[in-house]
C-alpha cells in the first residue's frame, strides 16, 4: 500500500489531519488499532477553544456541532463556600468555548471520512515506523490478520501518549520534560441535567471538583481522588455525597443527582516529548504531549497541532519549499508550553497535593482571591482558557 502522508491513530488528531489534507488535495491513508465502536465511544475531552471550532467549521466537519454544541461564556470559580464568574468574552474581547465532546466530534469526523471515500482502517495497528530518516519511511502495521507495509512521503505520528510513533525517534535525540501528579479526577456521567448553566472548577480542603457537561440532559463530573484510586472504591452514593460537600455553597446551591451510567479514573500528567519531528515523521497530540485535564487544553492542542503540519505540506506541495515543514516542531512546541504552563497553573490552583500544609491552602485562596478581584488576573485566566492563538 502507498500514500503521501501515512497517519497513525484516529483521534482527533489523526482525523482532522486527514479532513484538512484532502482540502489541500494531499493523500492519506489512516490505521487505527481499535474498533470503530471504541473510538466512538470512549469518554475524553469535552471544551472546544473558539479556534478548534473556527477549524472543525472551515474544514466543513461543524454542522452538527453547530446545532448540537453549546456555546460558554464563561466557567464558575468556587471556592471558600462562594462563586466567582469568570466572564470570557468581556476579559479577551468577545472569545468563548463550546461545549462539545470529542466523541462527537470523532464521529462527525469519521462520518465524513466514510462517506467521501478516503481510506480509515480500523483494527490496523502500526507495529513501527521505519526509515523515518530517509525519503521513503515506512509503517508496518497489522490488519484482518496479516502483516502489511504502508509506504509513505511523510509519517504522521497522531497515535495517542501510549502508540508506537514516537519509539522511531533515537533516545539520543529525544529530550522528555515530565511531571506526575500525586492525584486523579474519577469521572461520571449521569442522566441529569446539570445543575449549572456553565462549567463549575471548584476548590475545597477534601479536594477539588468540577462540574461539567455533554447536553441539556447529561452531566459530566469529576473529583480529585488519590493516584491510583480505581473507579470501583467508589459506590455511587459515595460520589454524590462527596460531590455535594466539595461543590456546598453558602447560598443554597443544589446539586442535582441522577444515575450514573459511567464511571472511571483518568491519572493526571504533564509531559513533553522534544523534539515533534524526526526526519519524515511528525508528532503530533498526545503522540508528543500530556496536559493534565483542568485547563481543557489537550484535545484542542492536538487540533494546533495538525493545522501546522497540514499547513506545512500544503505549503510544500505548492512551493516546493520544506520551510514550514523544518519549522513545524519549534512553531508547535510554543503554544504546547503555554498550555502546559496554564494546565500546571490551573491543576496547582484547584487541586489539594496529599502533603499540602496550612500555608500551601492560604496561598491557593490568594491566588483565587487575586483572579476574583483583579481584572488583570481575570483577563489572563480568559485569555488562556478561550486559547492561544495557532501558528
Ligand atoms: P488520542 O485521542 O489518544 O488518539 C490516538 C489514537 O491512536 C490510536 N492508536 C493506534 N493506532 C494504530 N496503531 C497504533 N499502534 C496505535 N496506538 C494508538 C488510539 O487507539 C487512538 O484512537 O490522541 P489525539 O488524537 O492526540 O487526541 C488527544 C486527545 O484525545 C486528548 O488530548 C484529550 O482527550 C485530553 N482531554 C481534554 N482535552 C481538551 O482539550 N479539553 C478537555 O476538556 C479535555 N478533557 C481530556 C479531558 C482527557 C481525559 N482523559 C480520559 C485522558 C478529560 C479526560 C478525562
Ligand atoms: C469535560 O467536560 O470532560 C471537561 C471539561 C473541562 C475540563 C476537563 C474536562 O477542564
Amino acid at each position: 500500500m502507498r500514500t503521501t502522508v501515512g497517519i497513525i491513530g484516529a483521534g482527533p488528531a489523526g482525523l482532522l489531519l486527514a479532513r484538512l489534507l484532502r482540502g489541500a488535495g494531499i493523500d492519506s491513508v489512516v490505521l487505527e488499532s481499535r474498533d470503530r465502536a471504541h473510538v466512538e465511544h470512549r469518554q475524553r475531552a469535552g471544551i472546544l477553544e473558539q479556534g478548534t471550532v473556527d477549524v472543525l467549521r472551515a474544514a466543513g466537519a461543524g454542522e452538527r456541532m453547530d446545532r448540537e454544541g453549546l456555546r460558554h461564556d464563561g466557567i464558575e470559580l468556587r471556592f471558600a463556600r462562594r462563586r466567582h464568574r469568570v466572564d470570557f468574552p468581556g476579559l479577551t474581547g468577545g472569545r468563548s468555548v463550546m461545549v462539545y465532546a470529542q466523541t462527537e466530534v470523532c464521529r462527525d469526523l469519521i462520518a465524513l471520512r466514510t462517506k467521501e471515500g478516503g481510506p480509515l482502517l480500523f483494527e490496523a495497528e502500526a507495529l513501527a515506523v521505519e526509515g523515518a530518516d530517509t525519503d521513503a519511511p515506512r509503517v508496518r502495521f497489522r490488519h484482518a490478520g496479516r502483516e502489511d507495509v504502508l509506504e509513505c512521503s511523510y509519517v504522521a505520528g497522531c497515535d495517542g501518549f501510549w502508540g508506537v510513533a514516537r519509539k522511531a525517534v533515537p533516545a539520543s535525540l529525544s529530550r522528555v520534560f515530565e511531571r506526575t501528579y500525586p492525584y486523579a479526577w474519577l469521572g461520571i456521567l449521569a442522566d441529569v441535567a446539570p445543575s449549572h448553566d456553565e462549567l463549575v472548577y471548584a476548590r475545597h480542603d477534601r479536594g477539588f471538583a468540577l462540574l461539567s457537561m455533554r447536553s441539556p440532559s447529561v452531566s459530566r463530573l469529576y473529583l480529585q481522588v488519590p493516584a491510583g484510586t480505581e473507579a470501583g472504591e467508589w459506590s455511587d452514593e459515595d460520589v454524590w455525597g462527596e460531590l455535594e460537600r466539595r461543590f456546598e455553597t453558602t447560598d443554597g446551591w443544589r446539586l442535582e443527582r441522577g444515575p450514573i451510567t459511567q464511571k472511571s479514573v483518568t491519572p493526571m500528567r504533564s509531559y513533553v516529548h522534544e523534539p515533534m519531528r524526526y526526519g519524515r515523521l511528525f508528532l503530533a497530540g498526545d503522540a508528543a504531549h500530556i496536559v493534565p485535564p483542568t485547563g481543557a487544553k489537550g484535545l484542542n492542542l492536538a487540533v494546533g497541532d495538525v493545522v501546522t503540519l497540514a499547513r506545512a505540506l500544503a505549503h510544500e506541495k505548492e512551493t516546493g519549499s520544506p520551510e514550514l515543514l523544518d519549522a513545524y516542531s519549534e512553531t508547535c512546541l510554543r503554544r504546547v508550553w503555554q498550555a502546559e504552563r496554564f494546565s500546571y497553573d490551573m491543576t496547582t490552583l484547584l487541586h489539594r497535593a496529599p502533603d499540602a500544609t496550612a500555608f500551601d491552602d492560604r496561598l491557593q485562596l490568594a491566588r483565587l482571591e487575586r483572579i476574583a478581584s483583579s481584572r488583570a488576573a481575570g483577563t489572563d485566566l480568559a485569555e488562556a482558557y478561550t486559547g492561544f492563538p495557532v501558528g
